[in-house]
């Protein structure tokens, strides 16, 4: 029996993880700790409520993580504040969630000697050129462009210190982009595959030029699922699909399998300091854990994540007022 701590396990990819975590692996006890933030939603874990435990808190919350930790033998943390919009009008609370939590996370995996995975994101690297030969690597210069960016990469700086200083029990991994069930209506495939559900034009910032790497979720916690049983203590690992697509390819192929013309889109003002181009050389984790994507093309996972917003419109559709009032706000 391993008794695992989620943090995060609300969102998005927590969720996801919980359920694959779940099926893959029934003998486990899982705890999720999650602060329900706008994020957050008790909904992503309804179909396992009676398989898990779920606490009602916040990372930061020293007493309340010191307990949690101390009766679990493995911490995965996803906890977040995860929108680059966000950090832009607000970067107050990705300061304390993602810099605090984590460090609060750290001591109390250093006072108990637990294992912990600490879960990143190529941003953290700053961009590429759109014609910079390989990806980044593990050893790529930390070179981060947003506040949400920014305190992700000094939470990754924390782990590290906290392994090599500490000798805690610590591994990480920095993912690209995320696509899948349960993607909040702020993000760019759900706020497109929504828009378009509702009879909205799909909206791109600036050109839609800039190329992100798709990996879907169940890629993403496939691979952390073997860092956590092989991945060396110490070690940072790159998780990544290898499908670079551009924005306007995306919001085209949305369109597709909507059945939209692939022009009925339009442009909206780019976001400031937009990174151009994120990819990875996830060759680490090929070679030494022998991962490999399920989903190497979008278009693999895209017609079924799109097909799960279809057919989960109560799910998303409480959100999707507030996120569009937000992005009138931000002018996109
Ligand atoms: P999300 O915003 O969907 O979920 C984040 C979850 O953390 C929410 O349930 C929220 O309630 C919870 N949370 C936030 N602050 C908290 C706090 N102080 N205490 C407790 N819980 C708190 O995010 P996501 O897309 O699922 O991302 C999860 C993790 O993966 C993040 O660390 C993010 O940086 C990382 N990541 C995301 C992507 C992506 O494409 N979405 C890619 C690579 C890495
Ligand atoms: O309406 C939109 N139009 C648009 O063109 C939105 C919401 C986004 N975009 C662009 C901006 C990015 O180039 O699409 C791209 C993807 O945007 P986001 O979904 O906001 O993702 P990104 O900024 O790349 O960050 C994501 O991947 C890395 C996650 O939100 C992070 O949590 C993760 O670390």
């Amino acid at each position: 029996m391993t008794r695992m701590l989620v943090t995060g396990g609300a969102g998005f990819i927590g969720a996801n993880f919980v359920h694959r975590t779940l099926a893959k692996r029934p003998e486990y006890e899982i705890r999720v700790l999650d602060a329900l933030t706008y994020a957050g939603n008790l909904d992503n874990l309804r179909a396992v409520a009676g398989d898990i435990r779920f606490v009602h808190g916040d990372v930061c919350d020293q007493r309340l993580v010191d307990g949690l930790v101390a009766e679990s033998d493995v911490v995965v943390h996803f906890a977040a504040e995860s929108h680059v919009d966000n950090s832009l009008r607000d970067p107050a609370p990705f300061v304390r969630s993602n810099v605090q939590g984590t460090y609060v996370l750290l001591e109390a995996v250093r006072r108990h000697d637990r294992r912990l995975h600490h879960i990143s994101t190529d941003e953290v690297f700053g961009d590429l050129g759109a014609s910079a030969q390989g990806g980044f690597t593990e050893r790529s210069r930390y070179d981060p462009s947003s506040p949400y960016s920014a305190t992700k990469a000094s939470a990754d700086l924390l782990v590290r210190a906290w392994a090599r200083s500490f000798g805690v029990a610590a591994t990480l991994s920095n993912c690209a982009n995320n696509y899948g069930p349960f993607q909040h209506a702020e993000k760019f495939i759900p706020r497109q595959v929504t828009n378009v559900l509702l009879g909205d034009r799909p909206k791109l910032y600036g050109s839609g030029r800039n190329i992100r790497e798709w990996t879907h979720v169940d890629d993403h916690n496939d691979a952390v699922h073997l860092i956590l049983d092989r991945g060396r203590i110490g070690e940072a690992y790159l998780i990544g699909s290898g499908c670079e697509v551009s924005n306007r390819e995306v919001v085209e192929s949305v369109l597709e399998v909507l059945g939209r013309p692939a022009s009925w889109y339009e442009t909206v003002p780019d976001r400031p300091g937009h990174d151009l181009r994120y990819a990875t050389d996830s060759s680490k984790l090929r070679r030494e854990l022998g991962w490999r994507p399920r989903y190497p093309d979008l278009r693999d996972g895209l017609s079924s994540t799109v097909n799960w917003y279809r057919e989960n419109e109560w799910w998303w559709r409480p959100s999707k007022k507030e996120v569009e009032a937000g992005y009138r706000l931000m002018g996109r």
